[in-house]
């Protein structure tokens, strides 16, 4: 596949809490992290995303009480699966990962960061309405084909690739550079998402 100046590479959620030992640690979570430095020798553009929740956020089980992580609420704008407290921001556990070598990215883009609305998409809330910025950020830096890549597969990878395609940027998501959290059939529904939007899975970008 042809990678042109007008391609970015958005990795997302490459953080510790993800990976072995983390508090919402992913099956071979840290194993993304060696497609995604062979994929990114291709790119001219690399943002990173990091997952980004003050304490007691929305999303944490133990902020409602009789809850547990992996079960789901309702809110206002909508389901909200409910997780162990994760990516809490300045500890150690939100820090990338420390084999995660990308430091020609442009842009860090945090999200998730009000304490009653979570984030999965790069492009927009839970809401579905409010913008992160991200959208203008590649509008005006001429950036027009968004490539994903990181964690999680069904979730934040998944709805940021849904987002890009719906805001007119085509969408490639690279399976070898990501893993998934799997949780009640989300990779068959987020596929089947793909299917429906047009996003395109590669294996890989091929040297
Ligand atoms: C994510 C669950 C909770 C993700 C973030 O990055 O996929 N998933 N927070
Ligand atoms: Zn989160």
């Amino acid at each position: 596949m042809e990678i042109t100046p007008e391609d970015v590479l958005v990795v997302t959620d490459v953080q510790n809490d993800f990976c072995p030992g983390g508090a919402l640690a992913v099956r071979h979570g840290n194993r993304v992290i060696a497609p995604i430095h062979r994929a990114a020798r291709r790119f001219d553009h690399v943002v990173l995303t990091q997952d980004w929740h003050p304490p007691g956020h929305l999303s944490f089980a133990t902020r409602h009480s009789g809850k547990k992580p992996f079960e789901t609420i309702e809110t206002p704008h909508g389901h909200q699966e409910l997780w162990p407290d994760h990516f809490v921001q300045g500890t150690p556990g939100a820090d990338f990962h420390p084999s995660l070598h990308l430091s020609q990215a442009e842009l860090i883009l945090r999200k998730g960061h009000r304490i009653d609305i979570d984030s999965y998409s790069a492009f927009f809330e839970n809401d579905r309405t409010t913008p992160t910025g991200l959208a203008g950020y590649l509008r005006e830096r001429g950036l027009k084909r968004v490539f994903l890549a990181g964690l999680t597969y069904d979730f934040c990878v998944g709805y940021s690739a849904l987002d890009a395609t719906k805001l007119g940027f085509p969408a490639v998501v690279i399976r070898e550079g990501c893993q998934a959290i799997d949780l009640n059939g989300s990779v068959e529904k987020m596929e089947e998402e793909f299917r429906r939007a047009g996003v395109m899975v590669v294996e890989r970008v091929e040297d």
